[in-house]
């Protein structure tokens, strides 16, 4: 079993190792699998000239499409995203809680309310290009209010940096229950998923879901 841990890798930005009990990581699976599988849960997004994003993904509390961001309120099948579950608002504000209490001031990361959420799911070949977050409201972006994120499954390889040079980007290797928290002055860092790492969800934790073979993350912002 991994120890609590913890890395600062910027300004403003964080790592906590293994911060997710395996009992809240099933809980986070089987919330995600009751609201994923049916009409207007996973899908890969893609955009109208056929290209596809190599994830799948499942919003909460607002639909968010590469192509139209956040201006469209249904999603693909017409349905309105569901709101993000209650229990995770809590566990998303002690997060910033244990991460501010890393920092010499808890201003580097500033506490919110999350009301968005992107779920993504990873198979052994799924990435995700080096992008910003920033189509959250002014009062979001301007406010440094961090980006929680959350992973679970197989492991992924997370770039990052205040640049697009790929080759002066850093990296670090999240594993399940890993979290990163990106706000203040790392709000606007650049990010991505190089590659998915096969069969490395830890066996505690296979042993306990149905979870097909891969790596979830969720990102909670607040809008
Ligand atoms: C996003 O959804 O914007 C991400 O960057 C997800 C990153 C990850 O999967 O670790």
């Amino acid at each position: 079993n991994r120890p609590l841990s913890h890395q600062i890798l910027n300004p403003g930005m964080i790592v906590l190792r293994n911060h997710i009990s395996i009992r809240d990581q099933v809980d986070i699976v089987n919330i995600c699998h009751t609201l994923g599988v049916g009409p207007g849960g996973f899908q890969q997004p893609g955009y109208s000239s056929g290209s596809k994003l190599q994830l799948q993904r499942m919003c909460f509390g607002r639909n968010w499409d590469p192509e139209t961001k956040y201006r469209e309120r249904y999603r693909n099948d017409g349905s309105i995203p569901p709101p993000v579950p209650p229990v995770f608002i809590p566990l998303v504000q002690s997060l910033i809680q244990d991460a501010q209490a890393h920092l010499s001031s808890a201003n580097e990361i500033p506490l919110m309310r999350p009301d968005v959420c992107l779920v993504n799911f990873y198979t052994a070949t799924g990435r995700l290009g080096l992008h910003q977050d920033r189509d959250e409201r002014p009062y979001s972006i301007r406010g440094g209010l961090p980006v929680v994120s959350i992973s679970i499954g197989d492991a992924g390889e997370f770039l990052y940096g205040h640049t697009r040079d790929e080759d002066k980007l850093q990296k670090v290797v999240l594993e399940s229950g890993d979290v990163v928290i990106f706000g203040g002055k790392s709000r606007l860092i650049f990010h991505g998923v190089r590659g998915i790492f096969p069969n490395s969800t830890p066996l505690p934790l296979l042993e306990k879901i149905k979870l097909r073979p891969g790596r979830l993350n969720l990102t909670f912002r607040q809008f």
